[in-house]
């Protein structure tokens, strides 16, 4: 019996491996280097009224949801939020995730007075995170 319960331990776990190695090859690969950051408003900026955000992009370009092009994507902005623990899915879309699918490179949100995070993760035409995926720096602003 001891002889025949590992083997099958063994191969459980091989394929438990095999279908996560699957997923991960679904998402859609990211070029090395490929980074987003809040080109503005800067890292503890204090502001007034609503606050224009400025996406950049280094080493992909932009597509509008839904066309498909190697090392193209949109920007998700997430207020207040983290992104998803599980990247493999597409990024909700909420007032606190909010896709940029027509291919738009900034926008301009109407926060209340208060500390607010902003964060950017690029998604592929299906927005899902690419692999590895490209998530900027997340940062704080008050609103005064
Ligand atoms: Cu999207």
């Amino acid at each position: 019996m001891k002889t025949d319960r590992l083997p099958r331990f063994a191969l459980a776990a091989a394929l438990l491996l095999a279908t996560t190695a699957a997923l991960a090859a679904d998402r859609t690969p990211s070029p090395a280097g490929a980074e987003v950051y809040i080109a503005s408003p800067k890292d503890g900026a204090k502001t007034k009224g609503p606050v224009t955000v400025v996406f950049g992009l280094k080493g992909m370009g932009i597509a509008p949801a839904g066309i498909k092009f190697d090392n193209t994507g949109h920007h998700h902005l997430l207020i207040d939020s983290d992104p998803p623990a599980d990247l493999s899915q597409p990024l909700p879309a909420t007032e606190k995730s909010i896709h940029f699918g027509k291919g738009q490179t900034e926008t301009t949100v109407t926060l209340p007075p208060g500390k607010h995070t902003l964060q950017l993760v690029f998604g592929d035409s299906l927005h899902v995170p690419h692999e590895p995926a490209v998530i900027s720096k997340k940062i704080t602003i008050t609103v005064e």
